[in-house]
């Protein structure tokens, strides 16, 4: 047990004194709490972050390449038949398990609850996470596996995340093969880097970024325990893009028959000022990822003799890890990343949290790319595979996921053949839920199909 004494040695020997201040005028019980708070606080961490504010950031595109891409698991492509024998071999032997990270805040959306909980169906109003049950579910039917699902939520969206899935019984999934993992925090500093606080006897903290999967994996427990039911490779995405083609196999084969350590989905980048990270390679050979804001926009610009981006691999933040490597990624320090901010935080002095200037820092899942010593990047066909749902209005908003769900729906009905009966009324035909997961499979189950809500909702007939 450490000492409250020791606690403000540690705290004064790094000029931070000034945090007691409001929790001393409160009185003793408060200064304790502060104290139990400011215990928790990895000091080599917070060297870190010290380093990093001080740091003029520069990211050095000088020595890299555009990386080799492999064509869209929808693309025609004689390489594809071993690698989807490879991924479909994986998941009936249950050795695949899909993470999706859902901890962050759905403020861009103007949405109180869990994105996840977004409804985004047309007629149904299914939200992302039904969506996606709906895929693992269809998995599990067609490889005949117990896939299990890992989310990750944050502090600020843990129970409710939890709550809306009990609320819904995990969507028939079944309790033990979905896990919820709570990310961890990262006080966040004054400019000067003074701590900051969210009232006198606690720190300001935020939630540690995606990056922070790895440990958050690593903290909960978990990984022994999927290691222990056989599952050697991890599916990961984001819960914002409904288009996710989760668990494909061919992207999956790819990445087991590559012996690679980390591999991520790619779509090709038209207009320089979208805001994507870029996928590029270094001098020998290791991949990275380049954040939109650590490139200027002149070098976004660039073009190749035939007219496209020369840096055009945009990362949509689907990856395959192996199981191995997400454990060494708990350990590893990937790079702090900024974000200068107001924050509702107390004032110098002050009692009570107010808009103030801070730094925010997060780690990023992708800058684990560098160290895998083998990557594979395939490219994803940005109609049927990324839609990201990010804005209430205007770009990646709800309607441009909504119409990218429909036009790729229509796509696959299309593909599929399907006999329709005419639908009333105006409006994009909704496949509903685990119904299917790409034309063919949409085709294999036309004949048990039947239309509800005016005609515009597909489903399987019961
Ligand atoms: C991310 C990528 C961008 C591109 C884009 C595709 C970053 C910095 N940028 O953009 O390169 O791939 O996605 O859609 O990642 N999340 C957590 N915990 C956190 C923060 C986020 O789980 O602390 C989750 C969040 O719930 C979401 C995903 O990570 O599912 C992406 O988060 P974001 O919306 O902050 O990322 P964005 O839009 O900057």
């Amino acid at each position: 047990m450490v000492s409250i004494a020791e606690i403000k040695a540690a705290v004064q020997e790094r000029g931070l004194s000034s945090v007691w201040t409001a929790a001393e005028e409160i009185g003793s019980e408060a200064v304790k709490r502060l104290a139990a708070d400011i215990q928790t606080i990895d000091w080599e961490l917070y060297e870190r972050q010290m380093r990093a504010l001080r740091k003029v950031h520069v990211t050095d595109i000088s020595r890299i390449a555009a990386p080799t891409l492999l064509p869209a698991s929808s693309a025609q492509e004689a390489g594809h038949e071993q690698a989807r024998s490879a991924g479909e071999a994986a998941l009936r032997n249950g050795e695949i398990a899909v993470l999706t990270v859902a901890g962050g805040q759905a403020s861009r959306l103007g949405f109180d609850g869990p994105k996840g909980a977004f409804p985004l169906g047309a007629m149904s109003g299914v939200s992302l996470f039904q969506m996606f049950a709906g895929q693992i579910r269809r998995l599990r039917e067609l490889y005949a596996c117990r896939l299990q699902w890992i989310i990750q939520t944050s502090p600020s969206n843990h129970e409710d995340t939890k709550r809306y899935f009990e609320k819904r019984s995990y969507f028939g999934l079944g309790l033990q093969t979905v896990h919820f993992v709570c990310q961890g925090t990262m006080p966040a500093l004054a400019p000067n880097g003074d701590l900051l606080l969210s009232s006198p006897d606690r720190l300001f903290r935020n939630p540690d970024g995606h990056g922070g999967v790895y440990r958050a994996l690593k903290v909960s427990g978990l990984l022994p325990k999927l290691r222990a039911d056989g599952i050697a490779t991890l599916f990961y995405c984001q819960v914002d893009n409904p288009l996710v083609w989760i668990a494909d196999p061919i992207f999956l084969g790819h990445h087991l028959l590559q012996g690679a350590r980390m591999s991520v989905k790619v779509v090709e980048k038209t207009d320089p000022s979208e805001k994507v990270g870029l996928v590029v390679q270094e001098e020998g050979g290791r991949k990275r990822c380049v954040e939109y804001s650590d490139i200027s926009a002149e070098q976004q610009a660039q073009r190749n003799v035939d007219g496209g981006l020369r840096y055009c691999a945009g990362n949509i933040a689907i990856h395959a890890f192996e199981l191995n490597f997400v454990e060494e990624m708990a350990e590893a320090r990937l790079p702090l990343h900024l974000a200068r901010k107001q924050v509702m935080a107390l004032p110098k002095g002050g009692m009570v949290a107010e808009p103030r200037e801070g730094v925010k820092f997060e780690s990023f899942v992708f800058d684990a790319l560098p160290l895998a010593e083998t990557s594979m990047v395939q490219r994803a066909d940005r109609a049927l595979e990324f839609s990201p749902l990010k804005n209430r209005l205007g770009v990646d908003s709800i309607a441009t996921a909504k119409h990218a769900i429909a036009l790729r729906n229509a796509r696959w009905i299309a593909q599929a053949k399907l006999q329709l009966l005419p639908p009333k009324g105006d409006g994009p035909f909704e496949l509903e839920s685990g119904l299917c997961l790409s034309a063919e499979d949409l085709h294999s189950r036309r004949k048990f199909l039947t239309q509800t809500c005016l005609g515009r909702l597909i489903k399987v007939s019961r």
